[in-house]
């Protein structure tokens, strides 16, 4: 199924109007596990830990124990975390920045979900009962990682990976030695993303699909984002020219499939193939780390 894309709402301002059945689906079996559930890991993108809040996990998650885990760190800007960081150390949440592919950080997060079950298990222990088995659910935006996650904190290959959104479709229980078990759990987004520059950063971090936004759209305002952030980075990889920065976005592009050879048969320059390049290179972090989000523009957690 190709999900409706786009809605014109004027001439300057897009809505992304997507919401795939499936994810309403894995909404509420992620309401019905809940209730065997001691701690929700709550999974944002540490490059945009604004624009990856889904607002929806207020009302669904309620009071339930949470930890915020941001992921991904090894591809974010690494002053601005520090400053992210800074900034929820003062708003009483307990949260991490871990990377799951570089396991930075991850070994605190079994002793800080056991920390925040002390309290209950130990009115089991004054009873004599041994605690029962710590129950995580781990939810998040597509693609932010949470399977990832699951398998280094696992030791083993426990779910499936994969570079683009989508990939866990069902629930799944994955226990980790004898006295953990962490559910993983199908990306969610909400229904209706209305500011177009939170679906582009969405869709260019990889938690929406490159054919909702299109390559087109999304590597003019990468390349836009690059040239003023990581000129030097960009330049080098591409082996571009200095004066090549200063053109507009998509001549850059096309200066990029030159060096890269993207040519249709024909001699024409072939957009497409160069716009799937930029991206996948940013995503794969060889243009540098970027962030996104900035502490100083306004959010909720
Ligand atoms: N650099 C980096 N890449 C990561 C990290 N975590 C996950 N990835 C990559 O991001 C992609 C998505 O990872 P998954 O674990 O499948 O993400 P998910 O949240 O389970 O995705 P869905 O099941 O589709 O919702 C994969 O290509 C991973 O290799 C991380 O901490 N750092
Ligand atoms: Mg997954």
């Amino acid at each position: 199924m190709r999900p409706s894309i786009l809605q014109e709402k004027n001439s300057n301002q897009q809505e992304i109007n997507w919401y795939p059945g499936h994810m309403l689906k894995a909404k509420k079996e992620v309401a019905v596990q809940l209730k065997r559930v001691d701690v929700v890991l709550e999974m944002r993108d540490a490059r945009i830990p604004i624009s990856s809040v889904n607002q929806d996990f207020e009302e669904l998650l309620g009071n339930k124990k949470r930890i915020l885990i941001f992921n991904k760190t090894s591809l974010a800007d690494k002053e601005v975390t520090r400053i992210w960081e800074e900034s929820y150390l003062t708003q009483g949440i307990p949260f991490l920045f871990v990377d799951a592919i570089k396991k930075s950080h991850l070994q605190e997060l079994l002793p800080l979900s056991r920390n925040m079950m002390q309290k209950k298990w130990s009115a089991f222990r004054r009873r004599g009962i041994r605690p029962p088995t710590l129950k995580m659910l781990v939810c998040g935006i597509p693609n932010v990682g949470k399977s990832s996650l699951i398998n280094r904190l696992s030791g083993r290959k426990a779910a499936v990976t994969g570079p683009t959104p989508g990939i866990t479709k069902h629930q799944d229980w994955i226990k980790l030695g004898n006295d953990v078990e962490l559910l993983d759990t199908p990306g969610l987004l909400w229904p209706k993303i209305k500011d177009q520059e939170t679906g582009l950063k969405l869709a260019i971090t990889g938690a929406i699909k490159d054919s909702v936004i299109g390559t087109s759209q999304l590597s003019i305002y990468l390349i836009g984002i690059l040239k003023r952030k990581l000129p030097d980075k960009l330049e080098k990889y591409y082996k571009l020219t200095p004066g090549d920065l200063d053109l507009f976005p998509e001549d850059i592009l096309q200066k990029i499939a030159e060096k890269r050879g993207c040519i249709k048969r024909g001699g024409t320059f072939d957009k497409t193939r160069a716009e799937s390049i930029v991206l996948r290179d940013f995503r794969q972090g060889k243009l540098g780390r970027l962030s996104f989000d900035y502490p100083n523009d306004s959010y909720e957690v």
